[in-house]
């Protein structure tokens, strides 16, 4: 989400969680099965922002590196051709897990969709995100730090401030259950 609309950081870029009983929860705290493959349904609701660094553009540890979309345009659902490499002006948030060397930069949606309050979206703004589908093997159990690594912290210095490195928002941890 461009912005979370709730809690004591409004205005924050930042991530959810859905919980298997399909609840959304505000948190980047989250565990999966070691010696697994998961399957990751990441739903973009925010615009584009320029990586600082095209190498990021890559997908890279997710099964067949590469990233499966599907969108709307004008108004009709659309599965777009899986991806590999994004622009480098493209993405607007990246999913990357780097001890796992796990790369997902995730297309920004044109135009960003804050939809109101409380996140995530509503179905009635369904036709204004994508969703970005991929998979990646786990290995023994552990814990992970992930991030997003495009600079989108707006008001913050260079953009790396503030949400970027605050749990919860833009970077959490991925616990690795044996
Ligand atoms: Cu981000």
């Amino acid at each position: 989400m461009g912005a979370i609309g709730t809690g004591p950081r409004p205005s924050w870029v930042s991530y959810l969680i859905q919980r298997p009983d399909g609840k959304w929860v505000h948190t980047t705290l989250f565990s999966v099965p070691a010696h697994a493959t998961v399957h990751v349904k990441l739903y973009q609701y925010d615009s584009v922002g320029a990586l600082r660094n095209p190498l990021l553009a890559t997908v890279t540890g997710t099964v067949g590196s590469k990233v499966y979309v599907t969108g709307w345009v004008d108004n009709k659902k659309v599965n777009h051709a899986p991806y590999h490499v994004l622009p480098a002006d493209a993405s607007g948030h990246i999913f990357d897990v780097p001890a796992m060397g796990i790369n997902v930069p995730l297309p920004g949606y044109p135009g960003s969709n804050l939809c109101g309050t409380p996140a995530p979206c509503q179905p009635s703004t369904k036709y204004k995100y994508d969703i970005e589908n991929f998979s990646f093997h786990t290995g023994a159990p552990g814990v992970f730090r992930w991030q997003c690594f495009v600079p989108c912290g707006l008001s913050f210095l260079d953009g790396n401030g503030g949400p970027m490195q605050s749990i919860g928002y833009m970077m959490g941890f991925m616990k690795v259950v044996g």
